[in-house]
C-alpha cells in the first residue's frame, strides 16, 4: 500500500447531470440514492454493476437508531452536485461544482467547497495534529514499526497508523457536520494539500476538500448537528456505542513485553501492594505461551495454571495475556490442524493457506470474515477465559505479516481480494474473542483490548494506540490522537504510559503519568530490552507523585463510571477536547488547543507537556460574564472562565481544574488498592462562594461487573444541589437501591459550613468539618459532612 499519494480529482470524470436518482458520469449512467435516517444523519449511496460489482461491508451499522425527524437536507443537483443545507437553507457544505461526484476507472472521489473559515478533526487513530487542514491521508489499518522507517514513528507523524476510522468532522461557522465514509477497504482524504505544497500543484483549482477510496461501493454518511457533542453522539449511536465497561478495566494496568508468566506477576502484586499502589490489570506478553502458539501456555512459565490464576484473583488481580491472530504452522499443533479441517484460514490466490511470519515463524491467520471463522475463534476463546484468564490483549490484528505480501491474503474462501475486508480484520478478530468471554461467563462483562480497529470496532474492544516511543513528542501526541479517536467513535483508548520504545527519564514518567492518569485508558508498558519502567523504577520520589495520580484515577472512579455510563446509554464521549463543550470566544479559540482536555462535563486536565517547564499558560473556556468560574484543583480557588491564564506548576502538581456547577463523585479517602465500591462516595459539590448555579447528577451505582445492572441491580439517586451563603441544600430524590444502598458523604469547597440533605426520608442539617485531601501539590482544604445512607 503507497500511503503517500492519494487520487487527485484532475483525473476523475464527474456527474453532470442528475435526474430522480440517474447521474450522468463517465460513460454509463450511475444510481444515486439519499435516505434520510432521521435526527440529521444521511447515507449517500451510488451503484453501478460493472464499476462497483461487490458489496464487502460486513459489519451493519445502526441505521435504525434515528427517529426524530431530521432538519438538514442532503441532495444532488440537476447538474450533480451534491450539497448539505440547514433548516433555513443555508448551505454547510457546497459540492464543487462541474466537479462533485467523479468516477476514475473503480475508484470514486466526492468533492467539497473548502473555505478558509472551515476546521477539521476527527480521523480516527492519527498523529497529525488535533485540527487536520492541509492534511492528506490514507485509511489504512497499518503495522506502524513494520510500515514506516523508525525514525518517522519517532518524531515524527507517522501515517496511516493502526485504526482506520474514515471519519471526517467539520467546523463551518457555528455548523458541524461529520462525514463517515462507509466503506470497509481503503479510503483517502486531503483537506487541501495542494494549496500547502504549492509549486507543482494544480492551483488553479478553487480550495476543495475531497475523499474517496479506490475500489467498492461509493457511500457516506453525513450527520449533521448545531454541536460536537450532537453530531459525536449520532456518530456513536450509529456504530454502536461502547458497552459499560467492567470497573477493573479503568484501573491502572501494569504490562511490560517480557512478563512471561506467574512468577513475573507475583513479583509484580508483591510490588504494588507493599507500595499500596492500586493497580487492577496483570499483562503478560508472548512469552506466555508455548513458543508463541496461540490459544497455549508454557509449561515453562506455568506449574499450576488454575491455581496461580486464582490465586491473583484474590488478591484483586486480574490477568490479561496477548493473542495475536497467527496460528503456527506446525504438525501435531491442535490448533492450527483443526483450523485446517475446518478450512477457517485466509487463501492465497493458489487456493491454499495464506502463509505469513510473526513470532511463532509461519503462520497461518483465520478468516474471520467468515461466521464459521468466527465461531471457530470464539470456542477457542472460551477455553481462554475458562482457564481463568480475565480479559484479552489483541495484538498483531492490522494484520501483521512480517515479511509476506498482504495482497496474497484472500478472504470468504479466496474469493475475496485483500482490501475487501483488510480493515476490517482486527474487528472480527475482537467480534470473536468477545463472543468467546460471553460463552464462557454470560453474565460477565469482557474486557478486550486491541490493536487495530475500525468504525465500529468499539462496540467490542476498547484501543492502545499502538507502539509509541517515550519522547516528550508523543506525550503530546497522545492527547490530541485519543482526542480525535474519541470524536470519531472510538472512546476507550489510551497510549503506553510512560511509552513503549526507547526508556522515559524520571521527569518524563512523572509527566506522563500526570496526564494517563485521567485518559480513558491507563496501562504502563514497555518494549522488549528497554529499562525497567514499573512505577517504583524511578526512584522513591518519583513513585510518591506517580502514586498520587494513580491513587486520584481512584479515587475519581465514581465519576468516571458515570460516563461510560452515559457513554453506552446515548454515545456521550468520555474524554473530549475543550471546544466539545464550549464555544469559541472572541480571541479565544479552542479549535487549537492540543494540550487541554475536559473528562466529561466536570473536569480539565492542562497537563506540563515539555520539559523542564515550571508554568504554562491555560485557557479556562466557558463564558467571560462570570458565568462560569473553574476551581483550581491544587488550591481550590474558584477563578473566572473565559480567558487565558497562566499557571505555575511543579513536579509535584498538575494543572487541574473543576466545572464551578457539578457534582463530582467519588471514592472514600485516600485510595491506597484497587478495592472499589461505588455505593460508598463523597459527593463533591463545585460551587464556590457567591455561587447561584444549580448543580445536578443522576448518579448510579452498580458492581462494576456483571449485567446485573440491566436487570435493575443497580442504586440510583437524582441529587440537586445549591448554595446560600455557607450553606449547600442537596435535595436527593428518585432514590432505588436495586443493589445496594448508598452511603453519602457532601463534600464542599470555598468556605461551605453547613449542608442541608433533603432526602426522601426527611432532613437532616450536618456542620460540614474541615478535611483536608491533596489533590496536587498544596494540600486542599474542603469541608465534609457525615454518611447520609439512602
Ligand atoms: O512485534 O508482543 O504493539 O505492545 O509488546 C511486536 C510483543 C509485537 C507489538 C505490540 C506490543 C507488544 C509486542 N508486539
Amino acid at each position: 500500500m503507497y500511503f503517500n499519494k492519494i487520487r487527485h480529482p484532475s483525473n476523475f470524470t464527474f456527474a453532470h447531470r442528475h435526474d430522480d436518482g440517474r447521474l450522468d458520469v463517465g460513460d454509463g449512467s450511475v444510481q444515486a440514492t439519499v435516505r434520510d435516517l432521521g435526527e440529521d444523519v444521511f447515507h449517500v449511496e451510488l451503484a453501478h454493476a460493472t464499476r462497483w460489482p461487490l458489496d464487502a461491508r460486513l459489519l451493519p451499522l445502526y441505521e435504525d437508531a434515528f427517529s426524530g425527524p431530521s432538519s438538514h437536507r442532503v441532495a444532488i443537483s440537476a447538474s450533480g452536485t451534491l450539497s448539505v443545507t440547514d433548516a433555513a437553507g443555508a448551505a454547510v457544505l457546497d459540492g464543487t461544482e462541474g466537479a462533485s461526484i467523479g468516477v476514475c476507472g473503480s475508484a470514486w472521489l466526492i468533492q467539497f467547497v473548502r473555505d478558509e473559515g472551515m476546521r477539521f478533526f476527527g480521523q480516527g487513530e492519527k498523529v497529525t495534529g488535533l485540527e487536520k487542514t492541509g492534511r492528506r491521508t490514507k485509511f489504512w489499518n497499518a503495522d506502524v514499526w513494520a510500515d514506516h522507517p523508525l525514525s518517522v514513528v519517532i518524531d515524527g507523524q507517522a501515517d496511516p497508523q493502526y485504526a482506520a476510522i474514515p471519519y471526517l468532522l467539520i467546523r463551518r461557522g457555528t455548523a458541524w457536520v461529520g462525514i463517515l465514509v462507509d466503506h470497509p477497504g481503503a479510503v483517502f482524504m486531503d483537506l487541501g494539500s495542494n494549496w500547502f505544497f504549492t509549486g507543482k500543484d494544480d492551483l488553479d483549482a478553487p480550495p476543495s476538500l475531497w475523499f474517496g477510496a479506490d475500489q467498492g461501493v461509493p457511500a457516506f454518511y453525513v450527520i449533521a448537528g448545531d454541536s460536537v457533542a450532537a453530531v459525536t453522539q449520532r456518530l456513536q449511536r450509529l456504530v454502536g456505542t461502547t458497552p459499560l465497561p467492567p470497573l477493573w478495566s479503568l484501573g491502572h494496568h501494569q504490562c511490560r513485553w517480557g512478563y512471561a508468566g506467574p512468577r513475573d506477576l507475583h513479583q509484580l502484586d508483591a510490588g504494588f501492594s507493599r507500595h499500596e499502589f492500586p493497580c487492577d490489570g496483570l499483562w503478560l506478553d508472548i512469552d506466555y505461551m508455548e513458543r508463541y502458539k496461540v490459544f497455549t501456555t508454557s509449561a515453562e512459565h506455568f506449574d499450576d495454571r488454575a491455581a496461580e490464576l486464582a490465586e491473583l484473583d484474590a488478591r484483586g488481580r486480574r490477568v490479561v495475556p496477548i493473542l495475536d491472530p497467527g496460528v503456527k504452522v506446525e504438525a501435531g499443533y491442535e490448533v492450527a490442524e483443526n483450523g485446517l479441517a475446518a478450512g477457517i484460514f485466509c487463501q492465497n490466490p493458489e487456493g491454499r493457506p495464506y502463509v505469513g511470519f510473526v513470532w511463532p515463524g509461519r503462520t497461518w491467520f483465520p478468516d474471520f470474515s467468515l461466521p464459521e471463522g468466527r465461531d471457530w475463534w470464539a470456542g477457542y476463546a472460551r477455553q481462554f477465559r475458562d482457564w481463568g484468564f480475565h480479559g484479552a490483549w489483541l495484538d498483531m490484528n492490522d494484520p501483521s505479516v512480517g515479511a509476506a505480501e498482504l495482497d496474497d491474503m484472500r478472504f470468504q474462501h479466496g474469493r475475496w481480494e485483500h482490501w475487501t475486508y483488510h480493515n476490517q480484520y482486527a474487528t472480527g478478530m475482537a467480534q470473536a474473542t468477545r463472543e468467546g468471554f460471553l460463552a464462557a461467563r454470560p453474565d460477565e462483562r469482557p474486557f478486550l483490548l486491541a490493536r487495530s480497529a475500525a468504525t465500529g470496532s468499539s462496540r467490542y474492544t476498547a484501543v492502545w494506540t499502538g507502539d509509541n516511543w517515550s519522547n516528550w513528542h508523543h506525550l503530546r501526541t497522545s492527547i490530541h490522537c485519543t482526542l480525535n479517536l474519541a470524536l470519531s467513535g472510538i472512546p476507550f483508548n489510551g497510549p503506553d504510559v510512560p511509552g513503549f520504545g526507547g526508556s522515559p527519564d524520571r521527569d518524563l514518567a512523572i509527566a506522563w503519568y500526570k496526564a494517563g492518569a485521567f485518559f480513558p485508558f491507563l496501562r504502563n508498558h514497555a518494549n522488549a530490552g528497554t529499562p525497567q519502567q514499573e512505577p517504583w523504577a524511578f526512584g522513591a520520589d518519583a513513585l510518591a507523585i506517580i502514586r498520587h495520580y494513580v491513587r486520584l484515577r481512584y479515587k475519581l472512579l465514581p465519576y468516571f463510571y458515570q460516563l461510560w455510563v452515559a457513554q453506552e446509554r446515548d454515545g456521550a464521549a468520555v474524554m473530549r477536547p475543550l471546544f466539545h463543550d464550549f464555544p469559541n470566544l472572541e480571541g479565544l479559540e479552542l479549535d487549537r488547543v492540543d494540550d487541554q482536555f475536559l473528562v466529561g462535563p466536570a473536569l480539565m486536565q492542562a497537563p506540563l507537556v515539555h520539559p523542564g517547564e515550571q508554568h504554562r499558560a491555560v485557557v479556562l473556556p466557558g463564558r467571560a460574564d462570570g458565568a462560569t468560574r473553574w476551581m483550581d484543583a491544587g488550591n481550590g480557588r474558584f477563578l473566572a472562565g473565559g480567558r487565558g491564564i497562566q499557571v505555575d506548576s511543579n513536579a509535584h502538581s498538575t494543572p487541574l481544574f473543576l466545572l464551578e456547577g457539578r457534582l463530582v463523585p467519588m471514592q472514600v479517602g485516600e485510595r491506597t488498592s484497587q478495592h472499589n465500591d461505588l455505593a460508598d462516595i463523597e459527593l463533591h459539590v463545585i460551587l464556590g462562594a457567591g455561587s447561584d448555579a444549580v448543580a445536578t447528577l443522576d448518579y448510579v451505582a452498580d458492581d462494576g461487573l456483571t449485567y446485573g445492572y440491566q436487570r435493575g441491580e443497580r442504586s440510583r439517586c437524582h441529587l440537586r444541589a445549591q448554595r446560600t451563603g455557607d450553606v449547600l441544600h442537596l435535595a436527593i430524590s428518585e432514590v432505588e437501591a436495586g443493589w445496594k444502598p448508598l452511603r453519602l458523604r457532601v463534600v464542599g469547597y470555598d468556605g461551605a459550613a453547613q449542608a442541608v440533605i433533603t432526602t426522601p426520608a426527611g432532613t437532616v442539617t450536618q456542620d460540614l468539618a474541615p478535611h483536608r485531601w491533596t489533590f496536587s501539590g498544596e494540600p486542599l482544604a474542603a469541608a465534609i459532612g457525615d454518611a447520609v445512607v439512602l
